[in-house]
């Protein structure tokens, strides 16, 4: 392929980033970004500064402005989500779900303890990929879903609140990674990949990866209940997973067909595969009672092997190149694309090709393969602009790939069409890129955002550990312009963009919400009036602290217990002001939580020393919000 044919900036070895920067409106810029459009062109260096400039004054949110989309951010191993303006690139909020927070208190409340269940016990999460619930193939903006790859858990974000408002621990596997969503008729499923191979019974009695019950499986979840649903055992390994448009089909990427152990052996076949699932023929398996349970568990799992060399009823596998990666449906819902990762290729699968597939009727599993475009070195994730144009990253060539799917058929089929768009430089080494609305029917071609691991001199130095750089890219146009450089923490893996009108979040708290729903619950119990009542219950060793806050006080700003006790701090905020939270933190106890307008919230925790002990509001509320104090009084045992 030659790279010089496509619209690059004059000598793009020697321009300088700094070029880039300062940017303000350019008048003139949009018949420089036509003349410029010119396949093959060598834009003259001084026209394509003007072009990028006029992109990011696009970009520019002003102060009091609003942006046009809501970002989703994975906070990689931080355990967290974050929530970015686009094309602002401004972080606007953060949620805490496999993390502890010191801020809002997630993993110190009763509240948020009784969300994590069992495994409140881990202090850590690694998340890779958010996806917002969907109805009819867009996003109804009800949940978000994270995988957590550390502790092998799923998690839901009600969008509402942007809360986590439930957890699941996917038994017998090791490391939830790929995770996608059912785009139709609505998301009743979370399709979740487990990837490494385990022994079962995992309980010290085989430790051979090669053996029959060593294996891994393909997850389902129920959106709403957020139970698991069923497994599928696969062979090899799992990577990453998505979803088609008609309910049917689901694949994911095999990195590990091999079962190896180690790099080298999982290295070794020339080809993995993608494993296509028929989601109703599991659901018809598991209704004809065609499944196993594992150890203590009751989840149904259907095997989805190969036996003898012959298919399972529910899966089929696709040969491809080896250790392919991201899995991306298009949004005209025709193909599947598996990105090759160590093949300089992506695999394009129709998915009008799978019921022949399935039914047999296809002489080899790749006749589903209809084009394998090269693309350069590493793809790693694709995306698309809702105009018949896919963007690849290239880990190893830094560089973000835009091609056309139709023409990469054609040239498959042996045409001469050259299928390459543009390729632009990114900094560096991208792995996921997310386009705008690109999982769903909407595509809207308007933005792309490559998730760069790797920032090295973009920013200020920080130490040994680099952040890495989100870079915002502009893709409404012929050509791709990046705009912006936005430094992110951890290694966010993956985003999700929807449009702002799609997200519909509270101002304050309803005070029926299910989120406090227990504590509620508990001082009905107790005969509490958590709107009026400040009270004071003892219950043997353990009282219970209820009280009210409106900004600047607390409804009870003394109290005495004992030492030893355990005491309940259970506070409702009657604030009915929009953004007036309160925190409360004990001093020297390790309490601190969030209560915003119409929140109730509560904490436990041993008042295990006598004395004076202050506590305070932590979030600034009021002109007063320092005097927002109380004290509690502990008597020696
Ligand atoms: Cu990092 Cu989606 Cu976990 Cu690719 S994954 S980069
Ligand atoms: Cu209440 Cu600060
Ligand atoms: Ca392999």
């Amino acid at each position: 392929m030659n790279e010089k044919k496509h619209p690059q900036p004059e000598d793009a070895s020697g321009f300088s980033r700094r070029d880039f920067l300062g940017a303000s409106a350019v008048t003139g810029a949009a018949a420089l970004v036509g003349a410029s459009a010119l396949g093959g062109a060598v834009i003259p260096r001084e026209a394509w500064a003007e072009t990028v400039k006029a992109a990011q004054a696009k970009a520019h949110v002003g102060p009091g402005e609003l942006d046009e989309y809501y970002g989703f951010w994975s906070g990689g191993h931080s355990g967290e989500v974050r929530v970015l303006g686009i094309p602002s690139m401004r972080e606007l909020m953060r949620i805490p779900v496999f993390n502890v927070d010191s801020a809002t208190g997630w993993g110190l409340t009763n509240e948020s303890k009784h969300i994590l269940g069992d495994s409140a016990r881990f202090h850590n999460g690694d998340c890779h990929h958010p996806h917002i619930s969907m109805t009819d193939g867009k996003y109804d903006g009800k949940y978000l879903f994270i995988n957590d790859k550390a502790n092998s858990r799923v998690a839901r974000i009600r969008l509402d609140i942007m809360k986590c408002d439930k957890i699941v621990t996917v038994p017998n596997v090791q490391a939830i990674h790929g995770l996608r969503l059912q785009k139709v008729p609505h998301t009743k499923y979370v399709f979740c990949n487990a990837e490494f191979i385990i022994p079962h019974p995992n309980d010290g009695s085989s430790f051979d990866p090669g053996a029959d019950n060593a294996f891994t499986m393909y997850n389902a979840i129920d959106a709403e209940t957020m139970e698991v649903a069923w497994q599928v055992i696969v062979d090899g390994n799992l990577d990453n997973t998505d979803m088609d448009y008609t309910g049917r089909f689901a694949a994911s990427t095999c990195y590990n067909s091999e079962k190896a152990v180690d790099l080298a052996g999982m290295m070794r076949n020339e080809r993995d595969w993608v494993v296509v699932f028929d989601i109703p023929r599991i659901e018809a398996e598991i209704k004809a009672k065609r499944f196993v349970t594992l150890g203590d568990s009751k989840v149904p799992v259907v095997d989805g092997r190969r036996k003898d060399g012959k298919d399972s009823a529910v899966t089929r596998y696709i040969p491809v190149p080896k250790n392919p990666h991201g899995l991306n449906t298009s949004p005209d819902g025709k193909y599947f694309i598996a990105n090759g990762k160590l093949s300089p290729t992506c695999s394009m699968i129709a998915i009008d090709k799978l019921p022949d597939l399935f039914a047999g009727k296809l002489k080899d599993p790749r006749e589903a393969v209809v084009a394998e475009p090269e693309l350069g070195l590493g793809p790693l994730h694709t995306t698309f602009d809702g105009r018949g144009n896919a963007y690849t990253t290239l880990f190893i060539d830094s560089q973000l790939v835009k091609w056309n799917l139709e023409d990469a058929v054609r040239a498959y089929k042996g045409e001469k069409v050259d299928y390459i768009r543009q390729k632009l430089d990114v900094h560096y080494q991208p792995g996921h890129n997310h386009a705008s609305l690109c999982e769903t029917r909407e595509a809207d071609g308007k933005w792309v955002v490559v998730l760069s691991k790797f920032s090295k001199d973009r920013f200020l130095l920080t130490g040994p550990l680099h952040p890495e750089n989100d870079q915002l890219i502009d893709i409404s146009g012929d050509e791709m312009k990046l705009v912006h450089d936005g430094p992110t923490f951890a290694e966010p893996h993956d985003c999700i963009m929807a449009r702002r009108d799609q997200i519909k979040p509270r101002k304050i708290w309803s005070r029926d919400d299910p989120f406090f729903a227990p504590t509620v619950a508990r001082a009905k119990k107790d005969g509490i009036d958590l709107l009026k009542d400040n009270k004071v219950i003892r219950d043997g060793k353990q009282v219970r602290v209820y009280m009210t806050s409106m900004a600047p006080t607390y409804g009870i700003t003394e109290f005495t217990v004992k030492q030893g006790d355990e005491v309940t701090v259970t506070i409702t905020n009657l604030d009915e002001i929009e953004d007036v939270s309160h925190g409360f933190v004990m001093v020297n106890h390790g309490v601190s939580m969030e209560i915003s307008p119409q929140q109730t919230s509560s904490i436990t925790f041993v008042a295990d020393r006598p004395g004076v002990h202050w506590y305070y509001c932590s979030w600034f509320c009021h002109a007063l919000h320092m005097e927002m104090v109380g004290r509690m009084l502990v008597e020696k045992a």
